[in-house]
């Protein structure tokens, strides 16, 4: 079959329903006539059990619910395609869908927390899941990622202990959504494997600035299969269009709070708005003879290949451009599954990789209460699917014929196998040879080098973000000889690390610390052969800083005003943030419209009770005698100016406005001396007097926000706002 973009599209539009201008009826399709009152033996008289509707509607909503995930339970998707650029992958894999540029294979993406349950915050710090279901000709194909490129254990054995760690503790359940407590970090004190993971989960990637700024990884190292049969190993990575970028940590906690679904609204009205979000698919590719030519194991989901030496090869790109009609028929009923293969893609002997492979239906079970759940309109291949599975509750197909059973004559031998040829898919033929035996390969057993690599490739506001997430983490473990165990594997990625985190949690780094390992590792052919293996001492790529895309593309802009001012220079101002691609939102005290100088008006889009700073990228005071005195007097707008200072977001102002920065005390500079524009505009604070071009200023803003956050401005201290 054929598949385009529009596709799935077609297929689920057979199983929508909107009801309008139709009557309202039961299940059964009968209609109703009275809905706000049960049938009642005399109006003041008790319920009758033969009213089908009232007992119909009330058993469905007691049964709306189902079991939410027990980890990744907080997540909100999005449909769009996949393209490939080019055939030049057709080397390496047969899979058509990432070698055809003409087929436009359609998506449904899964973007989710770990940790919080389904009512949870979205910017708590964690790892983002990013799941990516493919419907291809040839079937749905799975690529189930995070947004960060190891993971925390080796082997699927001790996923439950690691969740059971890092969910709320089993007595008070709490705290919700977040690591920070003594469970988790108790755990990950007494497993060196995890320490990788621990680098990426303190650093800003774990606090994304929105689903459409991360990257995605596939994690463990798959394999690809071309049509000779020829494997390699591949490692996916997801590259957002837009540049992977972070909140800071207040504003992620004031987030929390203010708007705990900041990434799904972010997600939905960028849809929505036609900021379709694009990643770029890319893929490391290994030759199977090159297994052993690193300083780490291959099948070890704790490590990662450093760009220096396997570089990104570009594949295609994702579009995601449609919002789901139903978050419980779509987004939560979508079921996701690492082994969803299609011929040209395998898995490989990772052992967290195998364990998932079993984990991952048998929580679809849990969830669905039955086998039938790729029935369910957002699971169903577009691909026709023929088996003899046809039973089961809820099972929607009708299976016809007598013949239920292979090898049938009775129903003509069908359906057939299909040989590789006509698309069956084949296992790859890896040779398997072993002891049965309980234990890891001593090529896993090197669980600080890239925890140290990490450590060494960030730049200097990445490093203080990672103490200061430290301190803020193990600041909240009761017990000091946890924190201390931490500062002993923090002394071993680096004394720099321990000691800077070790000033903020009140324990001096221990001298004798001796890490324990949990894990049995046995030394064998591999072991001997990887040791040899290449290496790398810093790696770019994994700095967000060093790989930022400077673009101002779908950022949310705040314009701070009351009435009187400058119409003109806002009007041209906006004009180019929305030419650059920006969204701007005029905030002021109350809602309502909001007069120019010259007698022009502006609708007001937020007040400050309904919104804050937090919620945008960069802000603009536009000049105005009488908008800037205004503003001088509400301390809600110098708070604003405060904290988007605090947060490091670029900032303009021209005339007037520069006296609520001084207000706002932004810099504690002097704003009478001669190069204190220069001082402003080196921390992202555009300034301009009265008569100023607009179009310059407004050119110099946008690159201001390009640069996202100002770090330099971490330097001086601040008051909190
Ligand atoms: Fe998952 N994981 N996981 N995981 N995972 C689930 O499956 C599991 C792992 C990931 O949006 C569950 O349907 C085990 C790595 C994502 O629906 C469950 C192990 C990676 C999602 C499960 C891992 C992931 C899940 C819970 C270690 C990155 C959300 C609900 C062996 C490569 C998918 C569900 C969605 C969800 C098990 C480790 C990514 C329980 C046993 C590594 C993105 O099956």
């Amino acid at each position: 079959m054929k598949v385009n973009k529009n596709s799935k599209n077609q297929q689920l539009e057979q199983f929508r329903e909107e009801g309008k201008d139709q009557y309202m009826t039961t299940d059964q399709g009968v209609r109703v006539n009275h809905t706000d009152d049960s049938l009642k033996a005399g109006s003041r008289g008790p319920l009758l059990m033969e009213d089908f509707h009232f007992r119909e509607k009330m058993t469905h909503f007691d049964h709306e619910s189902i079991p939410e995930r027990v980890v990744h339970a907080r997540g909100s998707g999005a449909h769009g395609y996949f393209q490939p650029y080019n055939d030049t992958l057709k080397e390496f894999t047969k899979a058509k869908f990432l070698t055809d540029p003409n087929t436009q294979t359609p998506v449904f993406v899964r973007f989710s927390t770990v940790v919080g349950s389904r009512g949870s915050a979205d910017t708590v710090r964690d790892v983002r899941g990013f799941a990516t279901k493919f419907y291809t000709e040839e079937g749905n194909y799975d690529l189930v990622g995070n947004n960060m490129p190891p993971f925390f254990i080796q082997d699927a054995n001790k996923f439950a202990d690691l969740v059971h760690a890092i969910k709320p503790d089993p007595d008070n359940e709490m705290p919700q959504a977040s690591a920070a407590h003594d469970t988790f970090w108790d755990f990950a004190s007494l497993m060196p494997e995890t320490m990788h993971m621990i680098m990426w989960v303190l650093s800003d990637r774990a606090i994304p600035r929105s689903f459409r700024m991360m990257d995605g990884f596939g994690v463990h190292t798959f394999r690809l299969i071309n049509e000779e049969g020829k494997a390699r190993f591949v490692k996916f990575h997801w590259r957002s269009k837009l540049g992977a970028h972070s909140l800071v940590w207040d504003e992620a906690q004031k987030l929390a709070g203010k708007d705990p679904d900041w990434l799904r609204r972010d997600l939905w009205e960028a849809i929505d708005m036609g900021d379709h979000p694009e990643f770029e698919l890319n893929v490391q590719i290994v030759e199977e003879e090159d297994e052993f030519k690193f300083d780490f194991d291959l099948l070890d989901a704790t490590k990662i290949i450093p760009e220096e030496l396997v570089p990104l090869r570009p594949v295609g790109k994702m579009v995601l451009n449609r919002n789901p009609d139903n978050f419980f028929a779509e987004t939560e009923q979508v079921a996701f599954h690492p082994g969803n293969l299609v011929p040209g893609i395998d898995v490989t002997n990772d052992p967290l990789l195998q364990g998932r492979l079993f984990s991952y239906v048998d929580t679809q079970l849990n969830r669905f209460n039955s086998a039938n759940f790729a029935e369910v309109p957002i699971n169903r291949p577009l691909a026709s699917t023929h088996n003899h599975q046809g039973a089961g509750f809820m099972r929607h197909t009708i299976n016809k014929g007598k013949a239920n059973y292979w090898p049938n004559s009775i129903g003509g031998g069908c359906p057939m196998m299909a040989p590789e040829k006509m698309g069956g898919y084949v296992h790859h033929m890896e040779k398997v040879d072993g002891h049965k035996i309980r234990a890891r390969s001593e090529s896993f057993n090197d669980h600080y080098s890239q925890a140290t690599l990490f450590w060494n490739s960030m730049t200097e506001p990445e490093k203080k973000h990672i103490v200061k997430a430290a301190h803020f983490e193990l600041g909240k473990v009761m017990s000091k000889e946890i924190r201390q165990r931490m500062l002993g594997h923090f002394n071993i990625i680096s004394p720099d690390l321990a000691q800077r985190v070790s000033e903020g949690i009140g324990v001096e780094v221990p001298k004798d610390f001796k890490p324990t390992s949990t894990g049995h590792y046995e030394d064998n052919e591999a072991s001997k052969q990887m040791k040899k293996g290449k290496s790398v001492k810093e790696t770019d790529f994994v700095s967000m800083e060093k790989h930022k895309i400077e673009t101002v593309a779908s950022r949310q802009i705040a314009i701070l005003l009351e009435d009187g001012y400058d119409y003109c220079e806002v009007m041209q101002v906006k004009k180019a943030l929305e030419d650059a691609g920006a969204h701007t939102k005029v905030v002021s005290k109350f809602h309502g419209m909001r007069k120019a100088a010259t007698g022009e008006e502006i609708e007001t889009d937020k007040s400050h009770i309904t919104t804050a700073s937090i919620m945008y990228d960069a802000i603009y005071i536009p000049d105005g005698e009488e908008t800037i005195k205004a503003l001088l007097k509400e301390g809600d707008a110098i708070h604003f100016v405060n904290e988007a200072f605090k947060h490091c977001k670029a900032i303009a102002t021209s005339g007037n406005g520069i006296a609520l920065l001084e207000k706002a005390e932004v810099l504690g500079i002097d704003f009478a001396a001669h190069d204190s524009q220069k001082v402003l505009s080196d921390k992202g604070v555009v300034t301009a007097g009265n008569d100023a071009d607009a179009e310059e200023f407004a050119t110099k803003f946008i690159d201001a926000i390009k640069k996202h956050r100002h770090w330099n401005r971490e330097e001086k201290m601040m008051v909190p706002a």
